[in-house]
């Protein structure tokens, strides 16, 4: 523990100078550093005199077991990490709050939901599912969008994914299908990947899973920034009215810098460049004060709307078209607050979808009904106790109260004698609430028991049809070219033919087209199904171009300049860049200050080495004929510049850097514009140049 008592104490120590080391084995030095400092003590608040040299017999003689300090310190050290999470173990999160603009109070009692103006406080924490807590932010994978409310009445954890659909349709399948897309248990790879024979070998006798696969396959899974993602509670949940009538519901997120994706090649590359990709732009925006912010929306249907549904709500493999229930927009999350303390609050954090308020219930989705289980198991398994809801981050910020007692590491001390409920000997204890507390909805059920999947579950490719045919071209080819390069990685042949048989059920050309690209000399045979597609109206709205917003809010511009750059046309371009809402980074072979050619210095915020193009949405170059003369030769500038054509970026080239635009082999097209030109240059900026496409790569 910190002592804070010491009115010396810094805030975070961050800003203390320390004097350089002087002499010796540390001594002196820390001596000096050490005044005025709070002291360093043992768990026990024994001060420590030593910090750098353990107990010996002698000075080259053996440690002593006696020495308690090097004991606690190592021993505290051993145990520092907690089993990561079985899934969605990558993650990144932060604080924030909803602000409710519409009230549901005519289906609703949840006061989150119907106090329009109020500030809800929460938590929100994004994820990948497959990697552990080590691997990088941008695989091919769906995200975790999974929000905690601490609503005046309980906490309520919207735990969703960016994708409004799953893969199966029974939680009993679960374990299966993680193990399946986890890495190989015998080899240990591959790390967050799916693209390996035991995922495509579960997928393909799955075919519940080839709607989900649609989306998995489309540049969904390959978001550009955390903050362009949108969310999906994915179940049906109810809310209930006073009069406990219920009306269901599905909760979707809207990201207000709209959505937008990177290409494969360049989140393969991002990678590398930087692992921490998602992170470090949650990180650097609410730093810089560009909340991320995203519209909370519902669709509402009662039972008879959803008898009419040519689907089965309750199927978590199918969505609600937003053409079938409009969304209404109930209110807005903002994220304004960065944790103080990563594993504190990030990793501790512990969602589950049984946390609800009154005025909610849930709907009988086979999937929900064992994530109310799994949850609640999972944090007794991480966190170690069942008093994780104590842990600060997961503590409601609403009073709460009962006679659960004692447990691993109890921090609260109940007083008095009556832990117990009914009792007549203490007037403060807890007590029920029956008019006000949770109620869930009351709901006649009739049936068999039994291990039964509904007939209503059977179709399982009429929405991934849908979806696909949703999409524009450019992300059709995105969405086939991923297969292709998914299957290409399969070992066994049989599994690359099984899955090409599901697709000839969602859409022939597809199939095709995939077949073309593993290169199969004939189409498998498709496999037998219970229910024949049937043909959907498209939904614009599954699009990912159709929804990404004309603007530089959020986007990010890299400008490679050199020793000689011409001052002006940086200026021009920073200024109405920044202007235009972009983050703009200046990137040269030196970190040094650049001298442009007036002899000014620039600050320079990346090597060209280790900052590539890929981190940026579009780049400008701006050149000395001396400098680009030199960087023609170099590697990293040239693929500084190919790659951002070939990722379809804009770029604006000032006449010295056009030697380098020739040397990377870049056909001049509306996305390659002249460095004087900046609205232009804006106006490419503010999109991909989809057109290019088919001139840098050959696609499924
Ligand atoms: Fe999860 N899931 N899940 N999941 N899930 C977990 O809980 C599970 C499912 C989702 O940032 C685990 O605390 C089962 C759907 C998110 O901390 C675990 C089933 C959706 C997160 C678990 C599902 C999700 C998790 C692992 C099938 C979208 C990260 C660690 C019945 C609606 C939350 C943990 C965070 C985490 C189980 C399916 C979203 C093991 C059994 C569907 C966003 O409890």
């Amino acid at each position: 523990m910190t002592r804070t008592k010491s009115t010396a104490h810094a805030k975070d120590g961050a800003d203390q100078s320390i004097p350089a080391p002087t002499a010796g084995n540390g001594g002196e030095w820390h001596q000096q550093a050490t005044a005025g400092m709070p002291p360093l003590t043992t768990n026990q608040g024994l001060t420590v005199a030593d910090n750098q040299n353990s107990l010996r017999a002698n000075p080259r003689g053996p440690t002593l077991l006696e020495d308690f300090i090097l004991r606690e310190k190592i021993t505290h050290f051993d145990h520092e990490r907690i089993p990561e999470r079985i899934v969605h173990a990558r993650g990144t999160g932060a604080h924030g709050y909803f602000e409710l603009t519409k009230s549901l109070a005519k289906y609703t009692t949840a006061k989150v939901l119907t106090e329009v103006g109020e500030k809800t406080e929460l938590f929100t924490r994004f994820s990948t599912v497959a990697g552990g807590s080590g691997s990088a932010d941008t695989p091919r994978d769906v995200r975790g969008f999974a929000v905690k409310f601490y609503t005046k009445e309980g906490n309520w954890d919207l735990v969703g994914n960016n994708i409004p659909v799953f893969f199966i349709q029974d939680a009993i399948k679960f374990p299966d299908l993680i193990h399946a897309v986890k890495m190989e248990p015998d080899r240990g790879f591959p790390q967050a990947a799916s693209a390996h024979d035991t995922f495509w070998d579960y997928i393909s006798l799955t075919p519940e899973a080839m709607h989900m696969v649609m989306w998995v396959m489309s540049d969904r899974t390959l978001p550009r920034s955390l903050r362009m993602i949108e969310g999906f509670g994915i179940h049906s949940f109810r809310l209930l009215d006073a009069a406990g009538k219920s009306t269901f519901v599905k909760f979707h997120w809207r990201p207000t810098l709209g959505l937008q994706s990177t290409i494969w090649d360049e989140a393969v590359k991002i990678a590398g460049a930087d692992s921490d990709y998602h992170r470090r732009d949650l990180f650097e925006a609410i730093s810089a004060g560009n909340f991320p912010e995203w519209e909370l929306a519902v669709q509402l249907f009662t039972q008879e709307d959803a008898n009419a549904f040519p689907f089965d709500h309750l199927d978590p493999t199918k969505l609600i078209p937003e053409e079938l229930v409009p969304l209404q927009v109930i209110g807005r999350m903002v994220l304004d607050r960065w944790p103080n303390n990563f594993f504190a609050e990030t990793e501790q954090v512990a969602f589950c979808p049984s946390h609800l308020v009154p005025g909610m219930d849930f709907s009988n989705d086979p999937l929900l009904q064992g994530r109310l289980h799994s949850y609640l198991d999972t944090q007794l398994s991480r966190l170690g106790s069942v008093n994780f809801h104590q842990i600060p981050v997961n503590a409601p910020k609403c009073p709460f109260a009962n006679n659960q007692r004692d447990g691993h590491m109890q921090m609260g001390q109940p007083t008095g004698r009556v832990a117990y409920e009914p009792n007549t000997l203490l007037a403060t204890a807890p007590r029920e609430l029956t008019a006000s507390g949770f109620r869930s909805a009351a709901i006649e059920e009739t049936g068999t028991k039994g291990r039964i999947r509904a007939e209503t579950f059977a179709d399982h490719y009429s929405q991934a049809r849908q979806f696909y045919r949703s999409q524009t071209a450019f992300e059709q080819a995105h969405l086939a070219s991923a297969l292709v390069f998914e299957l290409s990685k399969l070992e066994h042949p049989h599994i690359r033919d099984a899955i090409v048989g599901h697709l000839r059920h969602i859409d022939g050309d597809l199939a095709q087209r995939v077949a073309d690209g593993v290169g199969m000399a004939s189409l498998p045979p498709a496999p037998p199904t219970a229910v024949l597609p049937e043909e959907r109206a498209p939904s614009p709205a599954l699009q990912i171009i159709g929804k990404m917003k004309d603007t530089l809010q959020g986007r990010s511009v890299g400008m490679l300049i050199a020793d000689g750059s011409d001052r002006a046309p940086i200026e021009a371009l920073r200024t109405a860049l920044l202007a235009a809402g972009a983050t703009v980074k200046f990137i040269a072979p030196k970190i040094g200050p650049a001298t442009l050619a007036d002899g000014s210095a620039q600050t320079i915020d990346g090597q060209l080495a280790g900052t590539p193009s890929v981190l940026f949405d579009a780049v400008a170059v701006l050149l000395s004929a001396d400098a680009a003369a030199k960087l023609v030769k170099e590697a990293a500038a040239v693929d500084f510049v190919r790659d951002a054509f070939g990722h379809l970026k804009a770029i604006a080239v000032d006449p010295g850097g056009q030697a380098l635009l020739k040397a990377a082999g870049v056909e001049p097209d509306a996305g390659v514009v002249a460095a004087a030109k900046v609205e232009m240059f804006i106006a490419a900026a503010k999109t991909r140049q989809w057109a290019r496409e088919s001139r840098v790569r050959t696609l499924a």
